[in-house]
């Protein structure tokens, strides 16, 4: 093969040819390995490249990352790590190791530095997948002394060969020459077609929480599409410890301190950071393998979990907070207003469950659990002001919990006692058939008195709830349990609540949230959705969470009305129609029934957005990180929720 063959043939050498086929299969099948073709796939090939930046830092190499979304949609990711070598390569002679890890697949690894390299799901196929899926690539190497430069066109044919043009500057602080990489690529539409759009929100929180799970490493961010953006630089000195700041951040803290600890198997690590506010959420706990967000939990969650129970009930014990006689603490006592992140990097993370973001991975647990339970007593012995604070606060929360229990069984035997136990404010529809069942839930009375008169009572049931209900993300089960509004809900699905919800009782398979596009409206639908992902998540994961979308605008053409939809609607219309006018409705409560029918309930012609579980698995995240945070969030969830699937999908 190559070593009989003269340099420029041997470009095209068996092994070459391999390598042109390999990147040919990444381009008949990109889902393969970049999961999707469509928005998040695209972003994923930033991860990809900078994911090789970060094993840099990892190793100890890389301190910045720079990464810019270009004028012309390209993008750019520059690192100041060793630089990708640029010797030739053993096995792929004459190739330089340059070339291989653009252009051969699962490449992009440290050939044998030790270590063990980490890599994430679908992460770490390496920067040629990149290369295949991109019209063109140029590279640019500072290493030893030289800078050098490649590029590739076409999926990731080279183009121009591997030069040095030029010396690398010298480090001003160092007196050394620069090392480093950038690799800039530009995706290759015929591959996307939905579109190569950047989402910078994406990006930022993305590299955001890469700086946090990597303490000292800066990223900056440019996207130069736009010439307002300011640049955006995430660091974080003080890693995880910092997140879990950032996420109590508009919360009460029960105490300032932060507990953190580290702890290392054989070819697993893990680093944990808690610290508890005063709130009553008990699903702070947020855990990541090899920077990846697990969020369907996982071997390292069981872990942390059961010794946190096991660890504080020990020494509530020991510390006669707990009476022989008294029960032990709930898990979920214990995790009241706790914030934790659990990081852990292993050598080959199993992602398993329904989004794979569940790290299977068994001797991760007992790593993360023996850790647990060993710095986590130390730490309360330490801490002995905190630890009886946090004991207190589970103490709270255990006799809250037997109330709410209490509370659940009376509501059962009400149920009982009034026949069906349906609320009087509950319109039902004839039908008992839970399959063709829908049940709208109106903000405001007026509303609902529109809905009432409107729909078909056959299949249409229709709840008018007043005012706002309790933000459960907030309130207790205690007193949401006594909350009138709350409980005509649980009564009219039907179905118990919380851990009880049984989904196969629920009496609708549809519930259709139905309020005005304002923010008040707004607000309402983000405490009904926390409601629903909260206490009747089985409702979501099947898919029977609707959200209603009554029309923004109207216009009048001769006698008859037009409804539009929203701004991109009226827009569209008004581009062939210019002289209309555009009246703005202000709410449900000023359609008469048959505006109400015909713009938002008529299943013929209506718009429903369904509350799909994939983006409840994402959404409940965004509702731990957002919900209970400042009221620009919050309003931002919805609009991003409804809207804007694509951001929670990635
Ligand atoms: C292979 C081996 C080494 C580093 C890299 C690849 C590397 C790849 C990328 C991609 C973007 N930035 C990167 N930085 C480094 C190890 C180099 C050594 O041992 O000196």
């Amino acid at each position: 093969m190559a070593e009989n063959s003269a340099p420029e043939e041997a470009s095209y050498g068996a092994d070459q040819i391999q390598v042109l086929e390999g990147l040919e299969a990444v381009r008949k099948r990109p889902g393969m390995y970049i999961g999707s073709t469509g928005p998040t796939g695209l972003h994923h090939l930033v991860w990809e490249v900078v994911d090789n930046s970060v094993d840099e830092a990892m190793a100890g190499h890389c301190s910045l990352i720079k990464v810019a979304v270009k004028a012309d949609g390209s993008v750019q990711v520059e690192d100041d790590g060793r630089g990708i070598p640029v010797g030739v390569h053993t096995k792929y002679a004459p190739l330089t190791a340059a070339e291989v890890v653009l252009t051969v697949l699962h490449a992009g690894g440290k050939f044998g530095d030790g270590g063990y390299k980490v890599s994430g799901g679908l992460h770490g196929v390496g920067i040629s997948v990149v290369n295949a899926l991109s019209t063109k690539v140029d590279v640019e190497i500072d290493r030893d002394g030289k800078r050098h430069r490649m590029t590739f066109k076409d999926g990731g044919k080279p183009d121009e060969a591997l030069t040095v043009i030029g010396d690398s500057p010298i480090n001003d602080e160092t007196g050394e020459p620069r090392t480093g990489t950038t690799v800039r690529f530009w995706p290759d539409a015929e591959i996307f077609k939905e579109g190569i759009d950047y989402n910078t929100q994406t990006l930022l929180s993305r590299f955001q929480i890469m700086a946090f799970l990597n303490a000292g490493l800066e990223f900056w961010v440019d996207d130069e599409r736009d010439p307002e953006f300011e640049r955006k630089i995430h660091r974080y000195e003080g890693g995880i410890r910092d997140f879990v700041a950032h996420l109590n951040r508009a919360k009460e803290a029960l105490f300032e301190e932060i507990g953190h600890f580290a702890d290392q198997g054989v070819d697993e690590e893990v680093e944990v950071a808690f610290s508890w506010n005063t709130g009553y959420q008990s699903d702070g706990i947020h855990s990541f393998a090899n920077g990846i967000a697990t969020i369907e939990g996982g071997m390292h969650e069981q872990g942390f979990r059961s010794a946190l129970t096991r660890t504080v009930n020990a020494y509530a014990k020991d510390h006669d907070y707990l009476k022989e006689k008294d029960d032990n603490f709930q898990g979920e006592d214990i995790r009241e207003g706790l914030t934790a992140i659990i990081s852990v990097r292993l050598a080959e993370p199993q992602f398993e469950g329904q989004t794979k973001s569940k790290l299977g991975n068994v001797s991760v647990r007992s790593l993360v659990e023996k850790a647990t339970n060993e710095r986590l007593r130390e730490w309360l012995e330490e801490h002995p002001k905190e630890a009886k604070a946090m004991v207190f606060k589970a103490s709270r929360a255990a006799q809250a919990r037997i109330a709410a229990t209490q509370a659940r069984q009376t509501i059962r035997r009400k149920d009982a006692l009034d026949g069906a136990g349906l609320p009087g404010k509950l319109a039902d529809c004839r039908s008992k058939d839970p399959a063709e069942s829908e049940i709208y839930i109106v903000e405001g009375n007026s509303a609902g008195g529109s809905a009432k008169e409107a729909r078909d009572s056959h299949t249409m049931a229709i709840l008018p709830i007043r005012g706002k209900i309790l933000n459960v993300e907030r309130a207790r089960l205690e007193r949401m349990f006594k909350n009138t509004e709350v409980i005509s809900l649980i009564q009219a699905i039907g179905a118990g609540v919380g851990e009880d919800f049984d989904v196969e009782e629920a009496r609708y398979h549809k519930v259709v949230l139905l309020a005005d596009a304002d923010v008040d409206g707004s607000h309402i639908r983000t405490l009904l959705l926390t409601f629903f992902f909260r206490q009747m998540r089985p409702m979501v994961d099947a898919g029977y969470v609707y959200i209603a979308q009554p029309p923004l605008y109207s216009t009048k053409v001769g006698k008859n009305k037009i409804y539009l939809k929203d701004d991109v609607a009226r827009i569209a219309y008004s581009e062939e129609h210019p002289n209309a006018e555009y009246q703005r409705l202000k709410g449900l409560g000023e359609m008469d029934a048959d505006e109400l029918w015909e713009t938002t309930m008529d299943p013929e012609t209506r718009t429903l957005l369904q509350v799909t579980s994939h983006q409840a698995a994402i959404a409940d995240e965004v509702f731990s990180v957002l919900m209970g945070d400042d009221v620009e969030s919050r309003k931002n969830f919805i609009q991003t929720n409804a809207d804007d699937v694509r951001f929670l999908d990635i």
